[in-house]
């Protein structure tokens, strides 16, 4: 409790005015949040209803007008303001990320340090907003490129990183000029309550116009309102596939921009030349860290034959030393499934695999008993497969690892690409010729391709996205930032005649 009043959770939540921009929030449903570590119910919210939502869109709009004045480099310190707030609340807010999702209390902590790293790294962003110029074709012309910022971006993020996705994408739309409105997930929109007044009390010792950053807390409906919203030019969506699929289909019918971060099916390809103990720790902590719950968790293992079983035999032991339990205890590895909903899909999928043949070498089932009582804590499990099974080709949030051979690496880079989505990939070897073989043109199809690594746990540096169904965004570091802005091409005579491109004559 005491973690909530800091926070600024109380029992105002959700009934009026939570933070910068907000309109009211009543006169709507009501959701009760239970955490799926205790089953305990932890706050009741208050849910937007349309005209909220465009009481919000109006704040939005206004905001954008003042705000896209600033210079850029005032933009960043504000957000470097940002940073430091959420360095002094990092314990506080990593602890209700466990509570209010179950990811284990380092991983909720990860999370705020990727806010404080995208915080830092916009900071940086904002006096780099560089566009090229160009050389004219004809005398005494000049061109250049400048990037403006698009108005009010619609963010809407899930429920396994809660906070990190919105904060790389608010972070760099606000230092590019842009105004945010975020629809956190249903499932956690206390860790976003939160997120909110911090950045409220940042804004407000500023003078930053109230709508620059807005919360908008609602259902599938509102996250439809925006998708069809001309008013919001960018919708970034993170999310299933299922859920991209709709929200690209209704912003493309009014041609918006969407930016999409969509499933993964990430695998990784385990070599003859592995360091098999360091590969043991990637696959271990990719398949089971946040429960399986991470658009970049390990759900495949693609291990030559020649290591196969001595590998299979690490991980089985290695499996029956996790320990599950209150992810706020730092004891335990793996905490629970967000809910019921999930636990159902785990349990479907488990059947399915076996209908298909799947074999399992550590099992799955459900934890029952003390601390358990919330019922959302399954056991991590691992199956042997072949990649064509339907089960495989599928994502399904939860600790479940599949198992497939290979011989030749052509055939495990072709097994690691025969997947519907292209997010994250990894292989393990002490070998150049195949690490860049994995690398190169002909090698994995993923968005992110790593060495050594396993398949979470990108930093923020980089452009983090994928290929195929996992949407073809880019959202974080390197040039992403481009994402939240116009590109403007200028071309200026200061000649006295006016000569035509491509030399055409066009005389008065
Ligand atoms: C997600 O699961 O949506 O690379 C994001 C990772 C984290 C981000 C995951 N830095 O695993």
């Amino acid at each position: 409790p005491s973690i909530l009043d800091r926070l600024q959770i109380n029992e105002n939540n959700g009934s009026f005015s939570i933070g910068n921009g907000l309109a009211g929030y009543h006169d709507t449903a009501v959701k009760n949040i239970n955490s799926p570590v205790d089953g305990k119910l932890i706050a009741a919210v208050t849910m937007a209803s349309g005209a909220n939502y465009d009481q919000v869109v109006a704040a939005a709009q206004d905001a954008f007008k003042v705000w896209r004045t600033w210079p850029a480099p005032k933009r960043g310190e504000i957000v470097r303001q940002v940073g430091d707030a959420l360095r002094q609340h990092k314990a506080d807010l990593g602890a209700l990320v466990s509570y209010e999702m179950g990811k284990s209390l380092q991983e909720g902590f990860g999370e705020v340090q990727e806010m404080i790293d995208i915080c830092d790294f916009a900071v940086g962003q904002s006096r780099q907003l560089y566009g090229l110029t160009m050389h004219s074709e004809r005398p005494q012309h000049r061109m250049y490129e400048q990037y403006h910022p698009l108005g009010v971006v619609g963010i809407i993020s899930a429920f396994n990183f809660p906070v990190a996705v919105w904060s790389w994408n608010a972070a760099l739309a606000w230092v590019c000029g842009n105004v945010c409105i975020w629809k956190p997930s249903e499932k956690t929109p206390l860790t976003a309550i939160a997120c909110q007044h911090i950045v409220e009390e940042v804004f407000k010792a500023n003078d930053v116009p109230t709508g620059v950053s807005c919360l908008v807390l609602g259902d599938r409906a509102i996250g439809e309102a925006m998708a069809d919203d001309t008013r919001v030019p960018l919708i970034s969506a993170t999310g299933s596939t299922r859920m991209g699929k709709a929200v690209a289909t209704k912003v493309a019918a009014r041609l918006g921009k969407s930016l999409l971060e969509l499933g993964g099916n990430n695998a990784i390809i385990i070599t003859e030349n592995a360091d098999l103990d360091m590969a043991l720790i990637g696959a271990v902590f990719g398949a089971v860290g946040t429960a399986g719950q991470r658009c970049t968790t390990t759900r495949r293992l693609i291990i030559h034959n020649s290591v196969y079983d001595s590998f299979k035999q690490k991980l089985i032991s290695a499996y029956g030393q996790i320990r599950i339990g209150d992810p706020l205890d730092e004891h335990n590895h793996m905490g629970p499934l967000i809910d019921q909903d999930a636990v159902t899909a785990y349990l479907r999928s488990i059947e399915a695999c076996k209908a298909e043949g799947g074999q399992f070498v550590v099992d799955g089932g459900v934890l029952e008993g003390a601390g358990y009582e919330s019922g959302c804590y399954v056991k991590p499990c691992i199956a042997e497969v072949e990649n064509s099974f339907a089960i495989v080709q599928h994502e399904t949030f939860a600790p479940i690892l599949y198992l497939i051979r290979y011989n030749a690496l052509d055939e495990a880079i072709e097994l690691q690409n025969a997947v519907p989505q292209g997010l994250s990939s990894a292989i393990m070897t002490n070998n150049l010729r195949q690490a860049e073989q994995f690398l190169s043109y002909a090698g994995s199809d993923c968005g992110i391709a790593n060495v050594n690594i396993g398949t979470s746990g990108a930093e923020i540096g980089g452009a983090f996205g994928g290929e195929k169904e996992t949407g073809g965004g880019r959202e974080s570091g390197s040039d992403a930032w481009k994402a939240y802005m116009r590109r403007q091409t200028n071309t200026i005579n200061y000649s006295s005649a006016l000569p035509l491109a491509q030399g055409i004559k066009f005389d008065l």
